[in-house]
């Protein structure tokens, strides 16, 4: 295959990918080569196929924003879409904006190399591919590595076992089967409760449980998408602004400053109202004060009671070990009730923890259980664990995983020193884990192809940001880190669910508003923080 020249290299086809591919191909007229593993566009809606599979930020917020047009011909079917839903809606926004001709699908990066002389990028990819570029833009997305498998044994078993990131386009069977569900994060729930009617017997495997609140969903009527869409411009605007990048009601209150009636009317407002507003629009301080924390853990605690029959279940499923929120909040639809039916059981996975996959099924440490499919809802190597397979290689030699050996870090989520030219869209320590992602793309891609121009315009090669300023962005994510309550959970936010992972938060935990102030501040300071040669 001969070698290509273009201005921009990207990899990825979700949110991230083709955003940027649209932006900087067809807005500000640069030759772009798009890259993208999966056969088709979709990034983690390509790939996270299984049963439930639904996201929990309302439609009218998790798409996106650029274009009004598409806005407004793409009519949501429900409240929060489905994964069939948003994948056709991002394979429809690649046609409409014509981006496919940019891509090579199925097809991976495999080495990324800054030549100093020429100050260019060559990528190479799987199909014996070369492409050289001024600019790689990381569009690869956090959620595309899965969590290393735990469990020594999976290819002794006589069953089905499947990682739900990566469940067969043509599903698999579950009709009466006996069906054993490891890890109870959002994945774990949509699967469980979606699932449980057409098994035979589902036993969930449980080793934190979970503060999930109900998710509120419904189908969108006529009426609500039409006054969406002509509310849209200010929708838009006060999502930027708010704190979880959706337009929620603003909660302005400490939960201190309210009686114990007072909170509980607040809560039961928001518990049934819907998916983030229970963290978002119910008191300020949740994330950040313990005692104001406790009170909507509680209130959580109680209503799971409530739902779920048995004491013993119910006390099983009422998270205790960390403060709500601290692990990435999750929502679901009837989860709670469905442990009421009696072919569903739950296994304490903490106390009799998995030691391995066996031929029959499953053994912890106290019991060995016997199925036909094990469905692992483990999780990811949540951040840039794509990029970090993509053989790297910055100025003077240096590997990415080398710079990333103390753990993933970028300034203001987007530049590495040492690694000039080379921008994530959502990079660690990006807004990402607290800001709706396809706003906070559109932000992040918007930033990046900003800096492009402006290192044109004014005759520059090369954007880098200043190893001062990378050091001292990654103590302000920790400082910032070390005044929530995220840090005193096992949580991926921090790294945790990955062995041998150095701790350190994967995000900036401010929230959008001021997030956008610090990127607005560097752009208003004619990129702050950048070297321009
Ligand atoms: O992964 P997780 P996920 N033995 O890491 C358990 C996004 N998402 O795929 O908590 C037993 O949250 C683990 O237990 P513990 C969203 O951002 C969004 O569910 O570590 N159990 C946990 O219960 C989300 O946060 C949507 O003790 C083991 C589970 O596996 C992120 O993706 C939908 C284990 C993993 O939970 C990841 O969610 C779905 C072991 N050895 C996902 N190892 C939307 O709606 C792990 N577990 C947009």
């Amino acid at each position: 295959m001969s070698e290509t020249h273009v201005d921009a290299v990207i990899v990825g086809a979700g949110f991230s990918g083709l955003y940027a591919t649209h932006r900087l191909r067809n807005q500000q007229g640069l030759s772009v080569q798009s890259f993208e593993a999966a056969s088709g566009p979709g990034g983690v809606w390509h790939w996270n196929r299984y049963p439930g599979a639904r996201c929990d930020f309302e439609s009218i917020f998790y798409s996106f924003s650029f274009d009004e047009d598409l806005q407004r011909e793409w009519r949501w079917k429900e409240r929060y879409a489905a994964q069939p839903e948003i994948l056709a809606y991002l394979e429809h926004v690649a046609d409409r904006f014509d981006l496919r001709r940019s891509y090579r699908f199925s097809t991976r990066v495999t080495s990324a190399v800054w030549d100093e002389a020429a100050q260019r990028w060559v990528v190479g990819t799987d199909d014996g591919g070369v492409t050289i570029a001024r600019f790689f833009i990381n569009a690869a997305g956090a959620f595309t590595v899965n969590k290393p498998n735990d469990f020594p044994g999976q290819e002794t078993f006589r069953g089905t076992v499947v990682h739900t990131s990566r469940w067969p386009a043509g599903g698999v069977d579950l009709a009466g089967k006996r069906v054993a569900v490891v890890g109870t994060g959002s994945t774990g729930i949509q699967v469980i409760q979606t699932i449980a009617p057409q098994v035979a017997e589902l036993t969930v495997f449980q080793r934190t449980a979970n503060f999930a609140c109900p998710l509120g969903n419904r189908p969108l009527t006529d009426e609500e998408f039409e006054q969406t869409v002509a509310d849209y411009p200010r929708l838009r605007e006060e999502s930027r602004n708010s704190l979880a990048g959706a337009a929620y009601p603003r909660a302005t209150r400490s939960a201190m400053a309210d009686s114990p009636e007072e909170r509980r009317k607040t809560y039961d407002t928001y518990y049934d109202g819907g998916g983030f507003r229970m963290l978002a629009s119910t008191y300020f301080d949740l994330i950040f004060n313990p005692a104001s924390n406790e009170t909507a853990a509680d209130y959580i605690r109680d209503r799971i009671r409530e739902r779920v029959k048995d004491p013993k279940t119910a006390e099983l499923l009422t998270p205790k070990a960390h403060p709500y929120g601290a692990k990435r909040a999750t929502f679901e639809t009837k989860y709670f009730e469905t442990f009421n039916l009696p072919h569903v059981r739950l296994v304490d996975a903490k106390t009799t923890p998995i030691e391995r996959i066996t031929e029959k099924g499953i053994a912890t440490t106290a019991e060995e259980y016997e199925f036909d499919v094990i469905v692992l809802a483990t999780g990811f190597d949540v951040g840039a664990g794509a990029l970090m397979r993509m053989g790297v290689v910055g100025r003077g030699g240096r590997k990415l995983t080398d710079h990333w050996a103390d753990g993933q870090r970028a300034y203001i989520g987007m530049a590495n020193h040492g690694f000039p030219n080379l921008f994530h869209v959502n990079g660690p320590q990006g807004p990402a884990a607290l800001f709706n992602n396809p706003t906070a793309i559109e932000d992040s891609v918007d930033f990046i192809a900003d800096l492009i121009a402006y290192t044109d315009a004014h005759g520059h090669r090369t954007a880098e940001v200043t190893a001062a300023a990378e050091d001292r962005y990654n103590e302000v994510v920790a400082e910032v880190a070390d005044v929530t309550l995220f840090p005193k959970a096992v949580t991926w936010y921090m790294g945790d669910n990955i062995p041998g992972k150095p701790r350190r938060p994967i995000s900036l935990f401010t929230g959008a508003p001021m997030y956008r102030a610090i990127c607005a501040e560097v752009q208003a300071t004619e990129y702050a923080g950048f070297s321009l040669d």
